[in-house]
């Protein structure tokens, strides 16, 4: 018996008005459908569509689960109650099952992709792990643990818990690399080290190898395509130019969505600073926006600059997607971020150097938004912590 209930409780409503949305968006905008497609899960953290029409859903304390298309739901791998079951895996403070990706080539490889954290190392890591799916996504074999060693917080320290600022998003990108965000930790120099893989994104191929091109600093691990993050949970990649953007969220101040350049510094060094007081040595919140900066051109001048901040605020940014398609008229283009604490999806126009230029909040029930994934029908789904999974289409059913 399928565990979860479909919902069939489609909703019409129409967009919140800005004051700062420029009424040609306003004029032009779809109406917009909410469906319930899942209700019941356990603080769902990221979703994935096969090309033959089976949804993939990781939840942070049970592992990954599909929802066949034929409507059943199996959970495929995890710590217990799993077609496969995974001793290592653990979920602890913010981290467990996080990212989820299919693989580009699936119908031939049917290889899926799981971010998590295992205890197959000492101390633990966070890591990629591979699987192949079985044809009727009943199971899944041949784990290969393709990047083992993704830094994983350990131990309670002065910041805060274990299992904090793991990362963990991952998609593909048009070049059919494979991206994967990390966090940091609560460490320190892990930021700036180019020999850990904490505070990155990284790019990979379907082995875990180092992808070409990533143009990483002499010296650092060839896998790191961009260092110098703090958490990034979002990640997609621009329709037309395939250039990847990132959303990550600031610790008292300053959420940011930054378009990344290979080899590129974000800027963030929670490390020596002599005016603030830093417990255990981690200066990531003593500071505010001038002291202790998301991006910090005075250390690095050539730090990648953020396509949009929050306006000194921090609401939680965590994933994000562009909206894809003709269907979504005004607002095709657009980047739809999602906010934890800050409990809304706005999208954000972008110029053509992928500067903001107007964000606009979507008229949506208030949860927290943890994944934003665009289908291959083009409408938006987002799995919240409240347990759901919405679809949003841009049409009135
Ligand atoms: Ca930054």
């Amino acid at each position: 018996m399928p565990r979860h209930t479909l919902l069939v409780l489609a909703t019409v409503f129409v967009l919140a008005v800005s004051g700062a949305v420029p009424s040609a968006s306003r004029d032009d905008a779809p109406p917009l459908t909410r469906t319930v497609v899942l209700d019941g899960l356990d603080a769902p953290w990221d979703l994935a569509f096969t090309p033959d029409g089976a949804l993939l859903v990781t939840e942070k304390c049970r592992g990954l689960s599909v929802r066949r298309a034929d409507g059943t739901w199996h959970v495929l791998f995890g710590p217990t109650r799993a077609a496969v079951t995974a001793s290592d895996f653990f979920c602890e403070g913010q981290s467990g099952a996080h990212g989820v990706a299919v693989d580009p080539e699936f119908a031939r490889t049917r290889f899926v992709y799981l971010y998590m954290p295992s205890t197959l190392a000492s101390p633990p890591t966070n890591r990629v792990v591979r699987l192949v799916v079985a044809p009727d996504y009943t199971a899944v074999s041949a784990r290969t643990d393709i990047v083992p060693d993704i830094p994983f917080k350990h131990a309670a320290n002065a910041i805060g818990e274990a299992g904090a600022h793991s990362g963990g998003r991952l998609r593909f990108g048009p070049d059919s690399f494979l991206y994967v965000t990390t966090g940091d930790n609560h460490q320190p120099t892990l930021p700036q080290d180019l020999t850990r893989l904490g505070g990155k994104v990284l790019r990979v191929d379907r082995d875990g190898q180092p992808a070409l091109g990533n143009q990483t600093p002499a010296g650092g691990d060839p896998r790191i395509y961009t260092y110098g993050h703090r958490n990034v949970q979002g990640l997609t990649f621009r329709p037309g130019t395939g250039q990847p953007f990132v959303a990550e969220h600031g610790p008292n101040h300053t959420d940011e969505v930054t378009a990344l350049v290979a080899g590129g510094n974000g800027g963030w060094d929670p490390q020596q600073r002599p005016s603030l007081r830093c417990p255990d040595g981690y200066c990531g919140y003593a500071g505010d926006a001038r002291t202790m900066p998301m991006t910090d051109t005075t250390r690095f001048p050539a730090a990648l600059r953020p396509s949009w901040t929050n306006a000194g605020t921090s609401e939680g940014l965590g994933p994000c997607t562009f909206l894809t398609g003709a269907q979504w008229g005004a607002w095709e283009g657009h980047l739809a971020v999602g906010f934890l604490a800050g409990q809304r999806v706005e999208l954000l126009d972008l110029d053509a150097a992928g500067i903001a230029t107007s964000h606009t909040p979507l008229d949506l029930p208030r949860q927290r938004m943890r994944a934003l994934v665009l289908a291959p029908t083009g409408d938006l789904y987002i799995a919240t912590d409240e347990g759901a999974i919405w679809r949003v289409a841009p049409r009135v059913p």
